[in-house]
């Protein structure tokens, strides 16, 4: 049967995003412009991700391939072709990458009412293994002064007015939420298009995974060595939990997103902070935790409500199920 075999009405991601935008009346397609872009860097990285192994595009940056040419490493391409396109858009004022120790300010011919805050290609001991990595983004409006400055993503991460990502795994997926739920989309290769292939995506309000490097427990505090010995032993009769550990944050949330269960990188006594950085791995994640049901804790507070001070700033962070972060939060409030 022809019907079953094709699906005719494609709900492409930019078709997804008019839809959504054509709900406020002030919307003149800058966000749609500006949400393309990401796009299309996500496109290019899938590709380049994809060809890697093949293209010898893995290598230390600096390194020269046969044709006396300058090979640059995954991770700087993947930032510089994000870059490039986000200034490009004319939709954005100030951008954050984690590749670079510096904001970028747009110049005033090309600025936007928008800012990125990203992490360009995340997961990078996974890069030459092939295993799933991913680019994680967040979207703030500027605030209303004339020279954008990087008090305009100093906000916490509840001003965010959209974040997501892109996992370059088995398919290349884009699960992206602008504050109304989470919607998941997937490349097509053929046609070069994000498929509307998850909508609404909800988080089990419990789940029987945590995901954590329990290589650092020699160094935990009280509370996230209690919780992790609870998953393993618990306590009410019910089973012990499982342990999955791909070491890509992006992966890791993908699937306690969909699974359900519970992510952490707690802080150590290596490294108060943690090791997650508050503008492009935590805030992002946290909003798209939220938006599908789930919570995310910092170990003292709601990970959104972070005022962050510094561009790379780090955070301890809890997220993934309602019930199982509220089992976290309950072992840090005892210890107060
Ligand atoms: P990166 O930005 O250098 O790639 O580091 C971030 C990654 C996350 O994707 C992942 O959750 C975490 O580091 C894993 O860290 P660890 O190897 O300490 O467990
Ligand atoms: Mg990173």
């Amino acid at each position: 049967h022809e019907a079953d075999a094709y699906r005719t009405d494609l709900m492409t991601i930019t078709r997804f995003v008019l839809n959504e935008q054509s709900k406020y009346p002030e919307s003149r397609g800058d966000f749609t412009i500006l949400l393309s872009n990401i796009v299309l860097g996500c496109k290019f990285v899938c590709s380049a991700v994809n060809k890697a192994g093949l293209a010898k595009l893995i290598g230390l940056a600096g390194e020269t391939n046969i044709q006396g040419e300058e090979q640059k490493k995954l991770d700087v391409l993947s930032n510089d072709v994000f870059i490039k396109a986000l200034v490009s858009s004319g939709r954005t004022s100030v951008l954050v990458s984690e590749e670079d120790e510096e904001a970028t300010f747009v110049e005033s011919s090309k600025r936007g009412k928008y800012c990125v805050v990203f992490d360009p290609l995340d997961g990078s001991s996974n890069i030459d293994c092939g295993v799933s990595i991913g680019t994680i983004f967040g979207i703030y409006t500027m605030n209303h002064s004339d020279e954008p400055s990087t008090e305009d993503v100093l906000k916490p991460g509840n001003e965010m007015v959209a974040a997501g990502y892109c996992m370059y795994g088995s398919s290349c997926m884009l699960v992206l939420s602008t504050g109304t739920g989470v919607h998941g989309f997937t490349l097509d290769p053929s046609l070069g298009e994000f498929i509307l292939t998850h909508p609404d995506i909800k988080i089990p309000n419990k789940g029987n995974i945590y995901s954590v490097n329990e290589g650092n427990a020699q160094n935990w505090d009280g509370p996230t060595t209690k919780y992790v010995e609870r998953c393993k032993y618990p306590k009410d009769g019910s089973p012990a939990k499982s342990l999955r550990y791909v070491g890509s944050m992006v992966a890791d949330v993908h699937r306690t997103l969909l699974y359900g269960g519970i992510f952490l990188y707690p802080a150590d006594k290596k490294s108060p902070n943690g090791k997650l950085r508050v503008l492009y791995e935590v805030f992002p994640m946290a909003f798209l935790m939220e938006q599908a049901g789930g919570q995310a804790f910092t170990g003292k507070k709601r990970a959104l409500d972070l005022v962050p001070e510094k561009i790379h700033e780090r955070s301890p962070i809890f997220l993934g199920s309602y019930d199982d972060v509220e089992e976290i939060k309950a072992l840090y409030a005892a210890e107060e």
